[in-house]
């Protein structure tokens, strides 16, 4: 059975300088904006700490009944009982997660050209995120994707496409028209100082971008 899940708002956390009582607050802020899926991304942790972190976040993802999506580990996602996992080149394949992960888990694939997010559909992923659309402060390895490539990605699968990269409510209006399913933001989000209202505003945007395809 395909897992249910909406990319329409997907926020990937950092916990990068926050406490862990100050990072779970701003999850729980953005949740009550409209996040409508959630990604926890450590990329510095042990696996013990990112699966006991897993469980606070999937306590309250699943308080707002909003899927949990873990960046990168199988493993943290079945030891935490999160909604899915998010896989990029560098982690276990698509196909093997396929395989290894109860048929309701939610794979979603890292993608920056046509073949690549043809491969992962192919591979059985649930959606592609397809970036850096922009250039990004966040800590991440990535170079960027242009926008008519992320049009090309829309229109060559059927799988759910989020853009990701240096996304903000300034800025995102530019994917006007290229089909996306939804938009991943990390600090657009996470170095806010009011992360409900910045939720709320990117959710508008990113509703209004599902309506102009
Ligand atoms: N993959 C491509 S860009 C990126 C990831 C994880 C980081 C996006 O962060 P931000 O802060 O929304 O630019
Ligand atoms: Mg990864």
């Amino acid at each position: 059975m395909k897992p249910e899940f909406d990319s329409t708002l997907y926020f990937i956390t950092d916990s990068t300088n926050f406490t862990e009582k100050e990072f779970l607050h701003s999850i729980e802020s953005a949740l009550q904006g409209g996040v409508t899926l959630l990604q926890l991304r450590e990329k510095n942790s042990t696996t013990k700490d990112y699966i006991s972190l897993a469980r606070k976040v999937h306590e309250i993802s699943s308080f707002y009944g909003i899927p949990l999506i873990i960046d990168d580990r199988v493993d943290v996602a079945l030891a935490s009982n999160a909604e899915g996992v998010h896989l990029g080149l560098e982690d276990i394949s698509t196909s093997d997660a396929r395989r290894i992960c109860p048929d309701d888990m939610i794979i979603g694939a890292t993608a920056k050209t046509v073949p690549w997010a043809l491969d992962a559909q192919a591979q059985g992923a649930d959606y592609v995120g397809v970036g850096a659309i922009f250039p990004t402060t966040t800590k991440v390895k990535t170079v960027i994707t242009p926008i008519s490539t992320l049009k090309d990605i829309c229109q060559s699968v059927s799988i759910p496409v989020n853009a990701i990269g240096g996304l903000n409510s300034g800025n995102a209006h530019v994917l006007k028209g290229c089909g996306i399913s939804g938009l991943c933001v990390v600090s657009a989000i996470m170095r806010s100082d009011d992360p409900k209202s910045e939720a709320k505003r990117l959710l508008n945007i990113a509703r209004e971008l599902k309506k102009s395809e």
